[in-house]
């Protein structure tokens, strides 16, 4: 058996399932997020024939290489990202398995799928990998961290959060991967307490720089990420920084902006889905979870789409 899986390699949670299928499938890995998944794809060729595709946002225009993977590959997704249902339908009728709920992280997800496999040491990395994508509430995750002793694994998953906040270089990401398939332990792990605390004293930084350079509009805060800032941590820095209900923040690549969305924890609009509206009306794409989002347009659009999303968001 030739095995391919592709895991979001940026965050705890898509790291674990990379961990998790190492340990169970072995293979190849790619360790892919929302803009270069088409790539990912491309590079599945035979001999494979088995592919995996974990805590990724599978979207519509990536149904054409998922058709083409599964006349030489079995594809097995698992994902807790809203997948649009008819395309859901399509996938199912073309034979790929999917497993796709919202309400647990990807990593738990993947845990219970090979619970008998993984033993009961996974536990452990599941729980990170929920503290970490904040799906501890989940019905999964639930059970697992009531017999955890909480506080040592939410410092352990933090560490993990912080420090891949702190380095997204592919070899700290591999590691990272490599070292929790042993199931070791995170502050354990070479630089990543190091890492961690540079975070934090990044994330200090950013905060103090917020009030100076964000736009506040109604609930809405606004703010361009600088250098290798990442868009979602700022967005989360914007909502406790200035107490405000959503946080947007952008960052030029290319000819495009990736922005990300973020909700504070009552939120009632959906950002996921407003995301993946207006992404697709401004030339690009977008979506995500209620309360975590992001989008990429066009960098002609990024003030016509600004506009909108704040005037959605306040009316
Ligand atoms: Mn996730």
């Amino acid at each position: 058996m030739t095995t391919f899986t592709i895991i979001h390699g940026d965050d705890v949670d898509g790291l674990t399932c990379g961990a998790f299928l190492k340990r169970v499938k072995g293979g190849e890995f790619y360790l892919a997020n929302y803009d270069n998944l088409d790539n990912a794809l491309e590079k599945v060729q035979p001999p494979v024939d088995t592919l995996y595709i974990c805590d990724l946002n599978i979207r519509d225009e990536l149904e054409h290489e998922l058709v083409r993977i599964k006349k030489f590959a079995n594809i097995n997704i698992i994902d807790h990202h809203q997948m649009s249902p008819e395309l859901l339908k399509r996938l199912t009728k073309l034979g790929v398995k999917i497993r796709l709920e919202t309400t647990d992280c990807a990593a738990v997800l993947v845990y219970d799928t090979f619970k008998n496999e993984l033993g009961r040491e996974a536990r452990r990395l599941a729980a990170y990998a929920a503290i970490s994508d904040m799906f501890e509430e989940g019905p999964l995750a639930d059970p697992i961290l009531g017999k955890m002793d909480r506080k040592f694994a939410q410092h352990e998953a933090q560490l993990l959060t912080h420090a891949l906040t702190n380095d997204q270089s592919i070899d700290f990401k591999r590691r990272v991967m490599d070292e929790l398939s042993k199931y070791n332990y995170p502050h354990r792990i070479e630089g990543v307490v190091e890492k961690a605390i540079q975070s934090l004293e990044e994330m200090t930084r950013i905060k103090e720089s917020i009030p100076d350079n964000a736009r506040i509009i109604g609930r809405v805060a606004l703010m361009e990420a600088s250098g290798d800032n990442s868009t979602g941590g700022l967005s989360n820095l914007l909502i406790d920084t200035l107490g405000v209900d959503v946080g947007i923040s952008y960052k030029a690549n290319d000819h495009y902006y990736n922005m990300s969305l973020r909700g504070e924890k009552d939120l009632e609009e959906h950002l996921g889905d407003i995301s993946k509206e207006l992404g697709l009306k401004y030339d690009g794409f977008g979506g995500g979870h209620q309360r975590a989002s992001g989008i990429k347009v066009p960098k002609a659009n990024l003030e016509a789409i600004l506009d909108e999303l704040v005037e959605r968001i306040n009316q």
